[in-house]
């Protein structure tokens, strides 16, 4: 049964948008999108306005993110589209599946001088897997269709169309075309056998699980295979989690001696890039499992990297009825090594100093978080910190920049999130540097009733790039702030509230008053400037 419709082109890009299960629009005001407003005005379709386009976008992706359905951004022509574009980048690095709709100067009189007249799509292409000018109304449909399939399909990632002001103000009838599912990628089943064989033969092998693994829907199958073949697994990005953090094969700290000790690496649903050394694990031979085969490494060359839907290689594996090496000893010495860095760290999540280190603001946060809150990290230092001492305990729980490292989405995500999840405590861990990219946007959160809580690591300085500078040259030039800025005065002004903490035992009773005071509230530490989060090498 095919649906005709006719309206603006506000109305068809809406119809189909919902047919395609997209549930709200995050947006920023601009008269070349007006008819988009108008028409989910008329339909409550929820619309959430923010106070900088990337904010719109960083929303967005969290929903894409969190809930594994597209998230919608909603740009006006020129400046509202090129403020989104570090927005559309991170979400092109993380797979997100993101639709961006852009206002764009009418075409009749292209080239005139309009206002705000630009091609956007030579800037976006490159960042976008279908970037595209819809002409005619009644093309919206089958536009928004293709976007979105783009978008869906894995690898995933962003999506951008933009509309001529003509093209969406005009009304057309049309028939709106039927939604088409997205068909998963068969993988090789000789190259999964392969890739079976490898590691159950291995005598010491690991698994990496990252982001793909909770985008695909396969956290299910992967603990299959992991138990299955008895193989410690660990996790980075939108992976965190996968393995409750009490399961026997779930490893967290003893990286360094996992990757310098296994035989077989297996990566699965995450790139070979810099934060795992770009795939070398020395003498290890490498199973690489991706969700297409254009992910996989050009770089190095895996032992064997099928490519295709993570359920099916995961069940596959799972499956695996070929005899196995026994693990045992290897797991018992990894959890040894994982033991002695949990009680290191232990110690330091519960040191009294002062100045506060990080460590100790998460060692009160993990007595205040619910296991199903959600973490975002916005930040430098203060966020490799939180990688370090938080252990999200279910999957699609934990949002991080991913591999594009991009600051200023906290407010941005602190909005997804909160949307994806009214019930859930929303937690940002912003570096003090990183709160000037968003923190405005407090108003959006508080306008809207969208209460989230924000810790900022103070230290007064850019951390991540002052200590590392200071290291290279002797000197830092560009990377000090105001110490002891009052950013939670920021907040109340705002309409939130907050207050500051300068003694370690201030900071239980700051954060519980913060996640039940049921508005946007901001506890701003004051941390020790001199604490540099040892950066040696990022498998540590
Ligand atoms: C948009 C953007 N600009 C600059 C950087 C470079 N950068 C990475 S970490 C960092 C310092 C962050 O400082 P802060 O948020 O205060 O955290 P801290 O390291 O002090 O804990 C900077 C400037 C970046 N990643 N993204
Ligand atoms: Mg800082």
């Amino acid at each position: 049964m095919t649906e005709r419709i006719e309206g603006h082109g506000g109305e068809l890009a809406l119809a189909a948008l919902r047919a395609h299960g997209v549930r709200e629009m995050f947006t920023l005001s601009g008269g070349h999108v007006f008819p988009l407003y108008d028409a989910a005005y008329k339909t409550d379709f929820p619309i959430y306005d923010v106070r900088h386009e990337q904010s719109a976008v960083f929303a967005a992706e969290a929903v894409a993110k969190l809930q594994r359905r597209p998230g919608l951004a909603v740009l006006t022509a020129g400046p509202g589209v090129t403020n989104g574009i570090s927005g559309m980048t991170s979400a092109f690095f993380n797979a997100s599946p993101v639709l961006v709709l852009g206002g764009r100067a009418p075409a009749f009189r292209w080239g005139s001088g309009s206002l705000q007249e630009m091609d956007h799509l030579p800037l976006v292409a490159p960042v976008t897997k279908h970037a595209e000018t819809v002409f005619s109304t009644d093309d919206i449909p089958r536009a928004v269709g293709a976007a979105l399939h783009a978008a869906l399909t894995p690898h995933r990632g962003p999506a951008f169309l933009d509309f001529p002001l003509e093209t969406v103000f005009s009304v057309a009838d049309v028939e709106l075309p039927s939604v088409t599912g997205v068909d998963p990628i068969a993988p090789d089943p000789e190259e999964v056998g392969r890739a079976a064989l490898l590691i159950a033969g291995a005598q010491r092998p690991v698994i990496i699980a990252g982001s793909d693994v909770y985008a695909g829907d396969a956290v299910a199958a992967l603990r299959e295979a992991a138990e299955a073949l008895q193989v410690p697994v660990f996790t980075n990005g939108m992976g965190r989690g996968s393995l409750p953090p009490e399961h026997p094969l779930a490893f967290a700290k003893a990286r360094r001696a996992a990757l310098s000790g296994a035989d077989v690496v297996v990566v699965v649903g995450t790139p070979l890039d810099f934060r795992l050394s770009f795939g070398d694990f020395g003498d290890a031979k490498v199973v690489h499992i991706v969700d297409a085969p254009s992910q996989r490494a050009t770089h190095v060359q895996p032992a064997v990297a099928p490519a295709g839907d993570l359920r099916l290689i995961l069940s596959a594996l799972a499956d695996h009825s070929g005899d196995r090496a026994d693990h045992t000893d290897w797991i018992a010495d990894l959890r040894v090594a994982e033991d002695a860095a949990k009680a290191r760290d232990a110690a330091e999540m519960a040191a009294e100093t002062d100045p506060i280190r990080p460590a100790r603001i998460y060692g009160e946060l993990r007595r205040v978080l619910a296991p199903d809150a959600i973490t975002i990290g916005d930040g430098g230092d203060f966020v490799s910190y939180a990688g370090r001492y938080l252990e999200p305990a279910q999957p699609g729980t934990w949002l991080d920049p991913g591999p594009y490292g991009c600051l200023g989405t906290g407010m941005g995500y602190a909005m997804g999130a909160r949307v994806s999840h009214p019930d859930r405590q929303i937690c940002v861990l912003m570096g003090d540097g990183a709160a000037g990219f968003s923190l405005m946007d407090v108003e959006s959160l508080v306008r809207q009733k969208l209460p989230v809580v924000i810790v900022v690591g103070n230290n007064g300085i850019w951390g991540l790039e002052k200590h590392p500078m200071r290291a290279m040259y002797g000197y830092d030039v560009a990377a000090d702030l105001q110490p002891e800025l009052r950013y939670d005065t920021v907040v109340s002004a705002l309409g939130g509230a907050g207050e500051t903490v300068a003694k370690a035992a201030d900071l239980g009773p700051a954060l519980q008053r913060a996640f039940d005071s049921g508005v946007p509230y901001l506890v701003n530490v004051l941390t020790d400037p001199t604490d540099a989060y040892p950066r040696s090498s990022n498998l540590a």
